[in-house]
């Protein structure tokens, strides 16, 4: 009889077993996915599906613990999840043969359903899943038989006949197997993991884009920017430039196969390709974007300059019915965002099809080919990258994505001022020190800026030369720091008078708002 010893090392082989098994699933899975169906992935579409699944304060939680690495961390959690559950299908198979092996199918369903769920998934997507299920199977029943060829080996005393009846045979053929399936399912995997990623970048497509010059350019008046150390600059380049969005992957648009379709409550519906957008012209257009989630004194706020096409001549041309308030845009992989038909078509705000960032085409994460800009909105409400549809309807029958997990339909953005430099942490030296960082209200403008340091009165900032309403201006103001520690104060107040709302709010449901209070260290 074996020693209790013994038994625990076999089930410890059973769980490597199982990781092999779970490796070989995704593994072929992603071969397959390579060949057949770029989109369809089983472990990202997992990881799409969680994305949209979590309720918002772990989404929330997410984004302050790991901020711009929140997609890895969500990863290196789904490999953790799928390492434990393979271990356990290995162990069930080599305790009750069949058992670990119905959960390997039971997890190819379970990402076959989350890969149809995803907005591109075409009938081809089925085949990674199968195809890894079938792999997972198979090796699991094949290095499970060896285990328990193995075992018994151990437990019997044949008498070695012939070359498979020799001591350590079984053990050898169940090690031989296992590592040889696991290193090459690791190679496999990455690989092709690697393949899909590099040549299903849109950067070789986007590199081939050619846009018409816009026919008219952006001026930036002088005294726009001031020099100093430490100051957001007033155009951010494009690599600074926040990202947010619900995409695990980033969407591949080849813009002569895209097209934009107006249609919903509107008179005729319309259809443009990319060549159809450029021909309308391009103009240039300055506009800072914001994102609800950008808490006081927070990073996910940018400038740039942006080359579009109006979206008040693109509806113009579907003819929006006068019952609608609402625009329904849609991105390629099924992003939603509903924003106010009167933003869109008002001749006083400049909402765009944008399809160029700071004089180059977009960049794939920030929605190449096109993307939605509207001042005075906030993204999710408005910014809808990799933008394919705009349904014309109304408040009260459709909701965007993110109005059901706890964030208001309509959301314009509650104007703010940010302290940049001195930075909080970083301690400066007593003597003559420039307080500055930026404010902005769009659509509105910046009427001032005013500091207060450790509860003391006001003092006006000066402020940059505006680019327009907008954009965000720069404020400094030159400051006597002696040594200690002190409190800096920032507030706005806008071009009609109504100073910046000093109340904390969270982000959610429709954006932060607060002074932003800083803890300056003076040596
Ligand atoms: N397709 C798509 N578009 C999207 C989003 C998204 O999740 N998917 N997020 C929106 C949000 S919340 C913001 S703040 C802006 C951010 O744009 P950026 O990543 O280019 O800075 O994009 C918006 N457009
Ligand atoms: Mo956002």
């Amino acid at each position: 009889m074996t020693t209790p010893h013994s038994g625990k090392r076999f089930i410890a082989w059973a769980a490597l077993s199982g990781v092999v098994a779970g490796a070989v699933f995704l593994a072929v899975a992603e071969l397959a996915a390579l060949l057949f169906a770029r989109t369809a992935s089983p472990i990202l579409a997992v990881g799409a599906f969680v994305i949209d699944i979590v309720p918002r304060p772990l989404k929330e939680l997410a984004i302050t613990t790991f901020g711009e690495y929140d997609k890895i961390a969500l990863l290196a959690g789904l490999g953790l999840a799928v390492f434990i559950a393979s271990a356990i299908a290995g162990i069930l198979q080599y305790v009750r043969p069949h058992l670990g092996a119905i959960g390997i199918v039971l997890a190819g369903v379970l990402s076959g359903a989350a890969i149809v769920t995803r907005a591109e998934a075409t009938l081809l997507a089925y085949l990674p899943p199968i195809f890894g299920t079938a792999g997972g199977v198979a090796m699991l029943v094949i290095l499970s038989r060896r285990l328990r060829a193995w075992r018994a080996e151990t437990l019997g005393s044949a008498v070695p006949e012939n070359p498979a009846d020799r001591p350590g045979y079984d053990r050898r053929r169940f090690l031989i197997g296992t590592s040889v399936a696991g290193v090459s399912a690791v190679v496999v995997g990455i690989a092709g993991r690697t393949i899909s990623a590099v040549t299903s970048s849109a950067e070789a497509i986007r590199k081939a884009v050619k846009l018409p010059s816009p026919r008219t350019t952006v001026t930036i008046p002088s005294g726009a920017e001031f020099d100093i150390r430490g100051i957001s600059p007033l155009i951010t380049p494009n690599k600074d430039f926040y990202r947010v969005d619900t995409a695990l992957t980033i969407p591949t648009v080849d813009p002569e196969s895209w097209s934009l379709v107006i249609d919903g409550m509107v008179d005729q519906r319309v259809e443009l390709t990319f060549q159809d957008l450029l021909a309308m012209g391009l103009d240039e257009y300055a506009v800072t974007l914001t994102c609800v989630s950008n808490e006081v004194g927070g990073g996910l706020v940018g400038n740039a300059i942006w080359q579009g096409v109006p979206l008040r001549d693109v509806l113009k041309m579907a003819g929006p019915s006068t019952d609608a308030d609402m625009v329904l845009s849609r991105s390629v992989d099924g992003y939603t965002a509903s924003t106010p038909l009167s933003a869109l078509t008002d001749d006083g705000i400049d909402a765009i099809l944008a399809v160029a960032m700071n004089g180059e085409p977009l960049p794939p994460e920030h929605g190449f080919p096109v993307r939605m800009v509207v001042p005075g909105l906030y993204g999710y409400v408005s910014a809808t990258k990799w933008v394919t549809e705009l349904k014309v309807t109304t408040f009260a029958e459709d909701e965007a994505y993110w109005t059901p997990r706890g964030y208001s339909a309509e959301a314009p953005i509650k104007f703010a001022s940010r302290l940049d430099t001195p930075k909080s942490g970083t301690p400066v030296e007593a003597g003559k020190v420039p307080l500055a960082g930026v404010a902005w209200a769009q659509t509105v403008g910046i009427e001032r800026v005013e500091v207060s340091v450790d509860d003391g009165e006001w003092m006006p900032a000066k402020l940059s030369n505006p680019i327009n309403e907008d954009t965000w201006v720069q404020w400094m103001l030159e400051w006597d720091a002696t040594p200690g520690t002190h409190y800096v104060a920032v507030r706005a107040t806008n071009k009609n008078g109504d100073l910046q709302i000093e109340e904390r709010a969270p982000i959610a449901p429709d954006g932060s708002s607060g002074w932003q209070r800083s803890l300056i260290t003076v040596s």
